[in-house]
């Protein structure tokens, strides 16, 4: 071994002592901290090498940044960034005419009201939870859901061709927060969760109010999965949290704060208690047959508050958080934070519950204590779960089993190990973990501070996204992943279910309005060197194929509004071409055989060079072209 191997060497053994030296509280006994590292199994290679693939794809949200990354994993090297609520500057996301439609398309009036001198278009999001569709309990690799808090938004991600394809704001709520899709038999209803509580007709006839038991709502809400429209809304008492879906295709979980209906931190959290409300969407669906809704907004709303038949509410110890389906198809865990508990419900009681023969104590089967602000739980699919610990800075590796024989009275220990993550972890995720195929091969915390984990970058440090193998009997921390602002939560999903492709097909809906103009043009956007005008818009057709475009360069006049329409004619995969506008504001991607295009008013005088801004070939540099915009004569 070469001494830079050595060196190496050493230092993983090195790193791996400092994560584990001290001790480790194992609920009650206190086992040395190394012990973590002695399980029998040599543990997996993290290592890919150079032209090896990935085994999984992580799907991983980026908060505040309000797009999706996409990793490899184990590698935990990041592969792609799919703009969703954010104006990317590389792709034209947020410019370009096919993103713009899709981002106006589902918005309310109000807000393209709201937005009109403002862009058209929010370029902000807080993308908190990816979720991808399911086919019979597991991922089918369809479509990918995610929320976005900031601006009352749930969207979709088309997972062949990786681009977001729908948008749909959500009326009478505030903050969409939790967001699962339907398990079983597959996924035809996302279920969306309103956090915050709103007068829900929120037109300023009440502002503050000293009633909000009568006047501030949230609701759930239900989109179809294939339109993106919103099926209906169930209104609920408190804030809706976050939420999971069971594994049967009937019930709906979503923990819930603010009982109180308060409006500072100190009201929201001074009840001992919150809850859990589960819905019951055959109930649900039945009352929307029998008229029993009202409409508001255009949208269905279900009465679901305390009392109606289509929800119960239960009692956990106050501002419950995570919420998390085992892949028993059983068990659902609610995830105490301010309580050092997680309380674990059994499914299988849900129809009598709802039909009041049995009572919520009675649903309720398992309430360990785990250790300081537990927030999300993760499972291996053999019967183990893993907690986050916020307070504590651990992940808790319990036994659901022994938890429940504990609850009955057994004298068990349901905690298995714990170790420590750097720093606060908020959600975990494992492989393939919220689906019927959990494989138990790993774990990812997603920690919400990094401290002193990586070299200091001053004063907004990264996250740090950790990677822990639980193939073993002992989890073992093997990779620190730094991110930025702010991955709330991930998935790990199987390489074998995700299959994109790498060249567009010609006749994808993406750019339908670019085919519909261009025909009413008598333009062949694959055979396109056009400039139409009308009046004073400007239509300007180009194909791109490397080194050139097909037009070397265009006039307009000033003040004309101009849309370029590009066309990539490469029938290659990875040739990406792209338009940048020189000092004009303006750049897009324009993917093997895509069609992207953008509108601008053309008000500067002059001479602009237009390039390709994606090296794709010797003459890359060359690939350019001018515009030309004649002044508007002065009026005389
Ligand atoms: S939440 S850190 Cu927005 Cu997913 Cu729990
Ligand atoms: Cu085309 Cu660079």
């Amino acid at each position: 071994m070469s001494e830079e191997k050595m060196k190496f060497k050493r230092r993983g053994f090195l790193g791996a002592a400092a994560a584990t030296g001290g001790v480790v509280a194992t609920g009650g006994a206190v086992l040395p901290k190394a012990f973590a590292q002695e399980g029998k199994h040599e543990g997996q290679s993290i290592h890919v090498n150079p032209g090896e693939l990935d085994e999984y794809y992580v799907f991983n949200s980026s908060g505040q940044t309000g797009e999706v990354r996409v990793l490899g994993l184990p590698s935990m090297r990041e592969m792609l960034r799919i703009p969703v609520f954010n104006r990317c500057s590389a792709t034209g996301w947020g410019q370009t005419n096919e993103s713009i439609k899709i981002m106006q398309e589902g918005m309310l009036p109000e807000t393209k009201e709201f937005l009109k001198d403002q862009g058209g278009v929010y370029f902000n999001g807080d993308l908190h939870h990816p979720h991808m569709s399911f086919t019979d309990g597991t991922y089918d690799g369809k479509y990918l859901f995610v929320n976005d808090k900031a601006n009352t938004r749930v969207a979709r991600i088309r997972c062949d061709v990786m681009k977001t394809d729908k948008i749909t704001e959500i009326p009478n709520v505030q903050g969409i927060h939790g967001l699962r899709p339907q398990r079983f038999p597959k996924t035809e209803v996302v279920f969306a969760n309103g956090e915050h509580i709103v007068p829900t007709i929120n037109d300023g006839t009440i502002l503050d109010s000293d009633t909000p038991e009568k006047d501030y709502w949230t609701m759930m809400t239900a989109l179809d999965a294939e339109t993106m429209k919103i099926r209906y809304q169930v209104r609920v008492d408190g804030n809706l949290d976050n939420l999971d879906t069971d594994y049967q295709g009937k019930y709906v979980f979503s923990t819930c704060y603010n009982s109180e209906k308060g409006f500072d931190v100190g009201a929201m959290s001074a009840n001992p208690t919150d809850w859990v409300v589960i819905f019951n969407v055959k109930r649900i669906e039945e009352a929307l047959e029998k008229g029993d809704y009202e409409e508001i907004n255009g949208v269905k709303v279900v009465d679901g508050t305390h009392g109606s038949p289509y929800t119960r509410y239960i009692s956990v110890p106050s501002s419950p958080h995570g919420c998390n389906a085992a892949p028993d198809g059983i068990h659902i865990i609610l995830n105490g934070k301010l309580s050092p508990t997680v309380t674990v419900l059994d499914v299988r009681k849900l129809d009598d519950f709802f039909d009041d023969k049995i009572t919520e104590e009675d649903v309720i089967v398992a309430q360990p204590e785990l250790g300081l602000g537990p927030l999300h739980t993760a499972f291996d699919g053999q019967g183990n779960a893993f907690t986050t610990l916020f307070i504590d800075s651990q992940m808790v590796k319990w036994n659901i089993d022994k938890a429940i024989r504990q609850y009955k009275g057994e004298d068990v220990d349901p905690i298995i190990e714990k170790i420590d993550v750097h720093y606060q972890p908020g959600h975990n995720h494992s492989s393939m973990g919220e689906t019927k195929e959990a494989d138990g091969k790993w774990l990812v915390s997603l920690n919400k501070f990094s401290k002193d984990r990586f070299l200091d970058v001053g004063v907004l440090k990264p996250e740090n996204d950790q990677l822990i193998d639980i193939s073993g009997e002992h989890m073992k921390l093997v990779h620190d992943g730094p991110s930025f602002a702010e991955p709330h939560d991930m998935i790990i999903v199987h390489r074998s279910k995700v299959n994109p492709i790498s060249i567009w097909d010609r006749n994808d809906p993406y750019w339908e309005d670019a085919r519909k103009q261009a025909e009413a043009d008598g333009v062949n956007l694959d055979e396109s060197a056009h400039v139409i005008r009308d009046g004073n818009k400007v239509r300007v057709y180009m194909t791109a194929t490397a080194p050139a475009f097909s037009l070397n360069s265009f006039e307009v006049e000033q003040g004309d509004e101009v849309t370029v329409y590009v066309t990539n004619k490469e029938l290659i995969e990875d040739l990406t071409h792209g338009f940048t506008l020189g000092d004009h504001g303006i750049a897009m991607e324009v993917g093997p055989q895509q069609t992207s295009s953008v509108t601008f008013k053309a008000t500067r005088p002059g001479v602009y060079w237009y390039y390709c801004q994606w090296f794709c070939h010797a003459l890359h540099m060359e690939m350019s072209g001018r515009m030309l915009v004649k002044p508007k004569k002065a009026a005389s």
